[in-house]
């Protein structure tokens, strides 16, 4: 069977809310994947971070194999023995007090809002149900309609509305901005230390550490969405150990669910997380011991093969390297450890041609924000394969393009098969 069908079984069933690179996986392992063709490709997209373990890394996948044989499901109605364990591994590689499991991560940050909110009016005194957060202009935190209610990007927001109020935006970057939105009925700030779908926008330096004082100043909960950046990816464990500037509330995501399962958790001290009672906030799937086992296994693999360091010293190689192609295209090489952006100049159109281009010469990556082509590889990825990597990323951002006028059409109704 060729790739074709399976995209046009997809077109035919499935709903259009994506356009994918036409390549149709099937088979994984570490920084590899093939296609159904068996063509073989780098994976240097990760599936936006969540693979940060490689594909079906072997430890991980024992923990799974081993824990279907066991039980899998109890819902929250009864305790499990391997909840504990998980929530106690975390905590403790976190630093934080108390866990509250969930499963993606938009529930994980639906999750923290409500938690800071009922703070704020249980504990910070907030007058009932006027508290507002502030957030970041081309912030991603997921798709639900809270969430979308607070996005900058039009195209997440529109048609879904009426949307929930209490929300603030300051632009990306600017601590001075968000203190100046500080008012009495502020919750507190919530924002990623990278914005990745923003087009992996790295902050001025002290923009974290200038956010935390801000919050301590005037009582507010700090939040960090570590969803993507967590985990290793930015060289660090978690992004905010650039700047020494713990957030109240830690969320998390992706990687934690080792590339095998949805696992998500909230992390904060007891004094803010003991607001939720018996009965306040819950989850059918969050926190069952499949997820649990597969949490654990995610961490230690982290630990144990220092998954933060490695992407620390080939991020910075990666990175150089990607800075010394001279290409006419690029505009901006940036990122952290290896979560790293190429900006390619509008005048040369945008980012996907870019990306289906290197997607033939078997490198996966995926554009975001149009301009901006995202590469990041699994944190087990070795240098050789990274430079296997460069050589086709050399080629592409060189060799002569066709610039095309961007289309008129609307993108999202194309076929995918077509043009
Ligand atoms: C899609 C983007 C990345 C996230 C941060 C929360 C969530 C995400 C910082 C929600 C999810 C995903 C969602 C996925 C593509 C991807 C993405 F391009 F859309 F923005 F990574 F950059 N916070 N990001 O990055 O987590 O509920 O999805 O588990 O197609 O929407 P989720």
């Amino acid at each position: 069977m060729t790739g074709s069908y399976f995209m046009e079984l997809e077109y035919r069933y499935g709903a259009h809310n994506y356009k994918p690179i036409p390549v149709v996986i099937e088979k994984g392992e570490g920084v590899w994947v093939w296609d159904v063709e068996g063509n073989k490709y780098l994976d240097m997209l990760s599936a936006y971070s969540a693979l940060n373990h490689g594909h079906r890394h072997p430890k991980i996948i024992e923990a799974l194999r081993r824990q279907t044989e066991k039980l899998t499901l109890t819902s929250r109605a009864f305790y499990n023995n391997l909840l504990g364990q998980f929530e106690e591994k975390l905590a403790l590689f976190s630093g934080y007090e108390k866990v509250l499991p969930m499963n993606t991560g938009a529930e994980a940050v639906e999750s923290a809002l409500k938690i800071a909110r009922k703070w704020a009016y249980y504990k910070k005194g907030i007058p009932m149900n006027k508290g507002n957060i502030i957030v970041a202009e081309g912030n991603f935190h997921g798709r639900t309609i809270t969430i979308v209610s607070f996005s900058t990007e039009e195209q997440y927001r529109d048609g879904f509305g009426p949307y929930t109020p209490g929300f603030k935006v300051a632009p990306f970057g600017d601590s001075k901005a968000v203190e100046k939105l500080i008012d009495d009925e502020t919750i507190g700030v919530l924002v990623e230390p990278i914005q990745g779908e923003g087009g992996v926008r790295v902050p001025p330096e002290g923009y974290l550490r200038e956010l935390r004082e801000i919050c301590s100043k005037h009582r507010a909960l700090l939040l960090f969405d570590e969803i993507q950046t967590g985990l290793g990816r930015t060289g660090k464990i978690f992004a905010w150990h650039w700047e020494d500037a713990k957030p109240d509330i830690l969320i998390l995501g992706k990687a934690l669910g080792g590339g095998v399962y949805p696992v998500s958790a909230v992390l904060a001290n007891d004094q803010i997380m003991d607001v939720l009672k018996p009965g306040d906030h819950g989850s059918t799937f969050g926190g069952n011991p499949l997820a649990a086992a597969v949490g654990i296994a995610a961490i230690e693999v982290l630990e144990n093969e220092r998954l933060d360091l490695r992407a620390f010293e080939l991020g910075e190689y990666f990175m150089k390297q990607l800075r010394s192609i001279e290409s006419d295209y690029v505009k901006e090489v940036r990122g952290k450890g290896l979560l790293i952006g190429v900006e390619i100049k509008k005048e040369y159109g945008t980012a996907r041609p870019f990306c289906e281009k290197l997607a033939k010469l078997g490198v996966l990556c995926k554009e975001t924000h149009d301009q901006v082509v995202r590469f990041a590889p699994p944190l087990v990825i070795k240098s050789e394969e990274i430079d296997w990597a460069l050589e086709r990323i050399s080629k592409v951002l060189t060799e002569p393009i066709q610039v095309k006028e961007k289309a008129t059409e609307n993108s999202q109704k194309a076929h995918p098969l077509k043009g």
